[in-house]
């Protein structure tokens, strides 16, 4: 049995590599044929734990990568599914483009898997009638991932996950093709329920978090320690409140539940408030840096630092950042920015290495709990903090 997977991403990639180093057999296609050229000789496009002994297997078990849609018997497409700002509902742009590549060459009895997250009800109106157009009778699926990025090799053998499919005999053979590598536990169901439970995991967890930052601004008033207070609630054997931050981002909290608002915006007022308290929390931290340098009399040459320019902490991944949504604003145009996981320049004022990030600065904003600030965070005495995660424990450091 032969798999294609296409578009080698964050889910892609470690996908392909995980069914490949246990022995299927896989050929990657990616239409970035600079990623291809760096896959070939073994190069992994961003840094995961676990990553590297997995390319490596994979690559002894022979996985080929191509720009090329290839004949095989499974195919599972992994490309992007951003939302239109505009109608907020599911771009499909490059996953029909996928499928149609897929569909030019798939022989008859194939399955089509799809992975990338997408809105309730897209298999059956943005896939169906290209299969149908195609005149093919191949079989569709929808496997959505569920991977957290900082762990996506662990939680790839050991998270339970969900296989919804034309029918249960499909369901089973692409559950036994995920076997080969997920110890956890596999539902099989059907196409609809697969694309709604991703949604909602992903909405469940952008509600949390709007909660928690709704309860920091509350408590932020009220003069109380928001994270003393979300400490002791959760000892109660059923709350778990996530934590407050100075925004979400990534490529799936901020933007699936738009999904759901941009298909039923009447039936989803909750949800959104949720994403708008979210997307709100940069300008937030904005008006707390101007609130805090008036607060300790600072001179208005002194420079304000982000510490911190990718989406959360430990990963490279920088999409959607909350740094990025900060700079984005006019006010912190002059901010200096330094982040230890990323190397290459991407926005001004950024330097590469703390020592040198903490002389430029007076004011410290930290972004992101990155494990190097919580380890060396007695570097930051002497300067004016704002800690954006309750991440380290110094004396004068404020909170939002
Ligand atoms: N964040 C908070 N407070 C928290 C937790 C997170 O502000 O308590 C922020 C983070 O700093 C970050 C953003 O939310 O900016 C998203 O980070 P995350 O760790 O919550 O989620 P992702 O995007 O890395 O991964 C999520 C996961 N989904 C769930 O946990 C329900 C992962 O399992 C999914 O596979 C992934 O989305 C995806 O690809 O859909």
């Amino acid at each position: 049995m032969k798999i294609n997977v296409i578009g080698l991403g964050y889910i892609g990639l470690p996908t392909a590599l995980m069914l490949a180093a246990h022995g299927v057999s896989v050929v990657g296609s990616e239409k970035d044929a600079a990623r291809v050229a760096a896959l070939q000789a073994g190069e992994a496009p961003f840094h995961e734990q676990g990553l590297d002994d997995v390319f490596q297997k994979a690559r002894q078990n022979g996985i080929a990568f191509t720009t090329d849609v290839v004949v095989a018997d499974v195919y599972i497409i992994s490309v992007a599914t951003p939302y239109d700002a505009v109608t907020k509902k599911v771009d499909v742009t490059a996953l029909q483009a996928a499928a149609r590549q897929v569909l030019a060459v798939a022989p008859d009895e194939a399955i089509l898997v799809v992975e990338s997250t997408i809105a309730p009800g897209t298999m059956e109106a943005s896939v169906r009638p290209l299969v149908v157009a195609a005149g093919k009778h191949v079989h569709l699926a929808h496997a959505p991932e569920r991977i957290l990025p900082g762990n996506m090799i662990h939680e790839l053998e050991w998270n339970n996950r969900t296989i919804g499919a034309d029918d249960v005999a499909i369901g089973e053979r692409v559950k036994a093709l995920y076997a080969s590598f997920c110890r956890g536990e596999i539902v099989v169901t059907d196409l609809r329920t697969a694309e709604m439970t991703k949604v909602v995991e992903n909405t469940f967890r952008a509600v949390n978090i709007a909660f928690a930052n709704e309860l920091m601004h509350l408590c932020h008033e009220s003069g109380l320690d928001v994270y003393d207070i979300i400490r002791i609630c959760n000892m109660h054997p059923r709350v778990n409140i996530l934590e407050p931050g100075p925004g979400v981002g990534g490529h799936c909290i901020p933007v699936d539940p738009w999904f759901l608002v941009g298909d039923y915006p009447t039936l989803t007022p909750l949800i959104r408030t949720a994403l708008e308290t979210n997307a709100a929390m940069p300008r937030y931290v904005l008006r707390r840096i101007h609130e805090i340098a008036r607060q300790e009399h600072l001179p208005a040459s002194a420079r304000v630092g982000l510490y911190g320019l990718t989406y959360k902490e430990d990963v490279d991944d920088m999409r959607e950042s909350p740094t990025l949504q900060l700079l984005a604003l006019p006010e912190a145009r002059d901010f200096v920015v330094y982040d230890p996981m990323i190397h290459e320049d991407v926005v001004a004022h950024q330097v590469h290495d703390l020592d040198a990030f903490l002389d430029a600065v007076d004011f410290v904003v930290i972004m992101v709990k990155h494990a190097e600030i919580r380890e060396r965070q007695e570097k930051l005495r002497g300067k004016v903090v704002l800690d954006g995660h309750h991440s380290v424990a110094l004396p004068g450091v404020y909170h939002l």
